[in-house]
């Protein structure tokens, strides 16, 4: 078991948030933004081994008034942590749908249209409602600095823009028979070309218990770096999770349904002995073909350890009392 002070479990260097409307981020601007961000994206992904190399300082237009020191001496266990450049983070990605090369995605999803875009929500609730995306940009964004942890072992620090999905699911009012959330990504394999690929199956679906995705800290997010998300990185709406690998923040959604039963994500589905539907990060419990206990920040040299619940232990450990967590995922 990994010591650590509670002290250090709480992120309140990182965690932040910003309940501030970020007046750059209404409907009009967002939409032009991301147009101008999307013709503007250059094709070319970093070489590899770039992540390696030291963070260039990023112009990080709204963050720098929030961006938490690196703690002096900063070793494998500190929670403090520069944010992974913008750069970095538009150019190593993880989207099946376009490619597995992670320094590829940017250049495939170049020309992915994200506008007009449409999320409908449904299911068990009582108002189901088709939103129109320039309806959930209008919505309040907030800033939240989150680790991300891939469950491959590369993390990165993010901040997004978003707001919390607990507020999207009120103004549709779950029902009580409703005890999880669907979420499913556009399937288009003529935008998507990784989607021809049919060993995979497409559509990308994941999932959560009502009661997660509830959580304050689960975020529909829309932007990064005070910026319109660009298609690599789940244009034009995504989930972020941080307290669960990667795979769980499904990207570019255009249905959420409120389900019965656990809904079965795309990678249960593909490898049900490797991906589990919780997906809490867990440095105790190993991924059947490599350990997950420490992981490489993208920008760093050096591995950290990983952290339980990838450090969110205290907002969320709380949802989990009573389950067995060194089971499989
Ligand atoms: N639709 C979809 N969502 C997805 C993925 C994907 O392949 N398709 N990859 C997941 C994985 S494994 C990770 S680690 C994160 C990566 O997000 P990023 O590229 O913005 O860092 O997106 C997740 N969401
Ligand atoms: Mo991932």
């Amino acid at each position: 078991m990994t010591k650590i002070k509670p002290s250090e479990i709480t992120p309140q260097h990182i965690y932040v948030s910003r309940r501030k409307f970020i007046a750059g981020v209404s409907a009009v601007a967002a939409s032009s933004l991301l147009l101008s961000a999307c013709s503007k994206t250059s094709p070319s992904p970093i070489p590899s081994g770039a992540e390696g190399t030291a963070p260039a300082p990023s112009p990080a237009p709204l963050g720098s008034q929030i961006l938490a020191p690196t703690p002096a001496g900063a070793g494998i266990d500190d929670l403090g942590a520069k944010w992974t450049t913008e750069k970095a983070i538009n150019s190593y990605n993880n989207f099946y749908e376009f490619t597995v090369a992670k320094e590829g995605v940017a250049g495939f999803a170049q020309r992915f249209k994200t506008s007009p875009w449409e999320v409908e929500v449904g299911g068990l609730v009582r108002n189901p409602r088709t939103f129109d995306i320039d309806d959930l940009l209008n919505y309040d964004q907030e800033e939240r600095v989150y680790r991300m942890r891939c469950v491959e072992g590369w993390s990165m620090v993010i901040p997004w823009l978003g707001f919390p999905l607990a507020k999207l699911l009120q103004e549709v009012e779950p029902l009580s028979g409703a005890q999880y959330v669907r979420f499913e990504t556009l399937y288009d394999p003529e935008q998507m070309p990784g989607q021809e690929n049919s060993r995979y199956p497409w559509p990308y679906v994941e999932g959560l218990r009502l009661d997660e995705a509830m959580h304050d800290l689960t975020l529909l997010s829309t932007g990064l770096y005070g910026q319109p998300l660009l298609p690599q990185t789940g244009a034009p709406i995504r989930l972020v999770l941080p307290w669960k690998y990667g795979f769980k923040s499904i990207k570019s959604i255009v249905r959420i349904d409120l389900v019965e039963e656990a809904p079965v994500s795309l990678w249960m589905d593909l490898a049900p002995r490797e991906y589990g539907f919780f997906a809490n990060v867990n440095p105790d419990v190993d991924h059947p073909r490599w350990s997950q206990a420490t992981e490489r920040r993208i920008g760093e040299g050096t591995r950290r350890r990983t952290l339980p619940f990838n450090g969110y232990g205290e907002q969320v450990a709380h949802l989990y009392q009573g389950m067995d967590l060194s089971q499989w995922y």
